[in-house]
């Protein structure tokens, strides 16, 4: 690293613009038009909570990013709508939380979903349910019981942004120096939470539901804060959809006991779908492993298996594009030096 170089961390970014979170505070940024030409993939550009290598100038009020640091850990998901790409989430997280509300929001399906994908990316998962105000106790033991039969081994804290019940759970969670991470829907309460944590309305949360309860999302920007402590918090908005691609990995770690029966199959190569003599299937049978977790384990392999082929397919096109720009221009050259 060159002498004037400093250590900061992305903590937003708009287009091609950043802020950093340093030793002079929260600084705007730019990347080098060398970094910029470089990045060939969006994942290749900064982001929040990247480690970058940056000059200040201007009385330390600006600065220049030059370098990325190498992430400790990504998270990542397909693009949204029909587009097979990644889009970089965040970076260098330790711990994700998955917000979901009790209420509204609560979907064992999708928190699978969200489980994929944070194993994939080796984050350590944690689920945190919203919203336990609004709920009886009974109701409460249910959802836990669900939760409980479908997913096991995740630190699990239900709690209420209203009145306060359980954020000292969340707040013992939170460590100096680590960096963590709110995904959920819109509406679930993530902005309201950091802003309890921080004890101050610093994030612009909904306090108006449109009549549809749908409405615009309250958090439009990924957004990297510190808390007194000395832990990082990475706000994102709610997300719509969570597609994924290349999670092979992911699934393993999230469905482990899948692995595990699959031991028992007769063939090494069983779908676990059809095949005779497949220990999922009759671990399923046996109702070792429930139904509905195994359909969305069928389902979510499904589907990224599909968008990573896509993906591959779309990665082999653009290299045959390049290919032909380079023979055309060679031939271009050619016929002008004739
Ligand atoms: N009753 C109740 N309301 C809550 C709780 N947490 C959040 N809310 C309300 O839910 C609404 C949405 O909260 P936000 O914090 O903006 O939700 P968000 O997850 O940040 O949403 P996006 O930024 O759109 O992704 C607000 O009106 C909050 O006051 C809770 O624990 N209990
Ligand atoms: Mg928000
Ligand atoms: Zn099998």
């Amino acid at each position: 690293m060159t002498k004037n170089f400093e250590i900061a961390r992305i903590s937003s970014v708009h287009r091609d613009q950043y802020s950093i979170l340093g030793n002079y505070g929260e600084v705007f940024a730019e990347i080098t038009g060398k970094l910029l030409y470089e990045a060939q993939n969006l994942i290749d550009k900064p982001l929040v909570g990247d480690k970058v290598e940056v000059e200040y100038f201007n009385n330390n009020e600006l600065a220049i990013i030059h370098q990325i640091k190498k992430r400790t850990t990504i998270l990542k998901r397909k693009t949204a709508g029909k587009k097979i790409d990644y889009q970089g989430i965040a970076a260098n997280i330790d711990y994700a939380f998955i917000v979901q509300a009790l209420e509204t929001d609560f979907n064992l399906n999708r928190l699978e979903r969200y489980l994929v994908m944070i194993n994939e990316a080796h984050i350590v998962p944690i689920i945190i349910l919203s919203k336990k105000d609004l709920l009886t106790k009974e109701q409460q033991d249910a959802i836990l019981e669900e939760l409980e039969n479908r997913v096991k081994d995740y630190q699990i804290v239900l709690f209420s942004n209203k009145n306060g019940e359980n954020l000292d759970q969340i707040r013992k969670l939170l460590k100096k120096d680590k960096t963590y991470c709110l995904l959920g829907s819109s509406g679930v309460g993530k902005s309201t939470l950091l802003n309890n944590l921080l004890g101050a309305e610093i994030f612009a949360t909904k306090e108006i539901r449109e009549k549809d309860g749908k409405g615009k999302h309250a958090t439009t920007k990924r957004q990297m804060i510190k808390l007194k402590n000395g832990a990082l918090i990475i706000d994102t908005p709610g997300m719509r959809e969570l597609g994924n691609i290349d999670i092979k990995e992911g699934l393993n770690i999230t469905y482990d006991e899948v692995t595990t029966f699959a031991k028992d199959c007769l063939f090494n190569n069983c779908t676990h779908t059809h095949e005779k003599k497949c220990g999922v299937l009759a671990a399923v049978e046996n109702k070792k492993l429930s139904q509905k977790r195994y359909d969305n384990y069928i389902k979510l392999r499904k589907e990224a298996t599909y968008h990573s082929m896509s993906y591959l397919d779309k990665r082999r096109k653009d290299k045959n594009f390049g290919k032909m720009i380079k023979r055309v221009l060679k031939n271009t050259v050619k016929n002008h030096r004739r």
